[in-house]
């Protein structure tokens, strides 16, 4: 979990259907997603994930899902076909862009100016643990340019 996550703060609320969790804050701006252990739980290196009796369930929307599944109480998901239908592009959609548009705001309002305070080598090694290719360079004009 992370507070300035917004995949974290989406599951947050699925969480908060009245069950017990605990949380582990996994600071990202200090590159703690990196390290071997959470590696092992979440190879992409990116938060949240969730640990359910000892399964480990990765990416935000499938964690909402999951939750909805195992505590049905004020469920999430619409009975009919068709609102589920739509609830399913929606999330489709938050995957396939929603998070970008968003890591390019967080990354270029916020994340941007705590590195900037970051000695430039400590910079570097953050943005190339990055494990995706394309977010690395991303990362990098992001931090660069900022809104420019
Ligand atoms: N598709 C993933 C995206 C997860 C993601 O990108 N999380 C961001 C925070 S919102 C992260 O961990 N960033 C750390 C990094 O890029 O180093 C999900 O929905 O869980």
């Amino acid at each position: 979990m992370s507070f300035i996550s917004l995949c974290c703060q989406g599951t947050y609320g699925a969480i908060r259907k009245n069950m017990e969790w605990t949380g582990h804050y996994i600071d990202i701006l200090k590159g703690e997603q990196f390290t071997p252990e959470y590696l092992a739980l979440n190879p992409k290196g990116v938060v949240p994930i969730l640990i359910d009796d000892g399964t480990i369930i990765r990416e935000s929307t499938v964690i909402c899902e999951y939750i909805d599944h195992i505590h049905p109480v004020t469920p999430l998901q619409p009975t009919s076909a068709i609102e589920a239908a739509r609830v399913r592009n929606w999330t489709k959609f938050v995957d396939e862009y929603v998070h970008l548009m968003c890591a390019t705001l967080t990354f270029a309002c916020s994340h941007r100016v705590t590195m900037k305070r970051l000695p430039p080598d400590k910079v570097d090694t953050l943005i190339a643990k990055t494990r995706d290719a394309g977010l690395r360079k991303k990362k990098r004009e992001w931090f660069n340019l900022g809104f420019e």
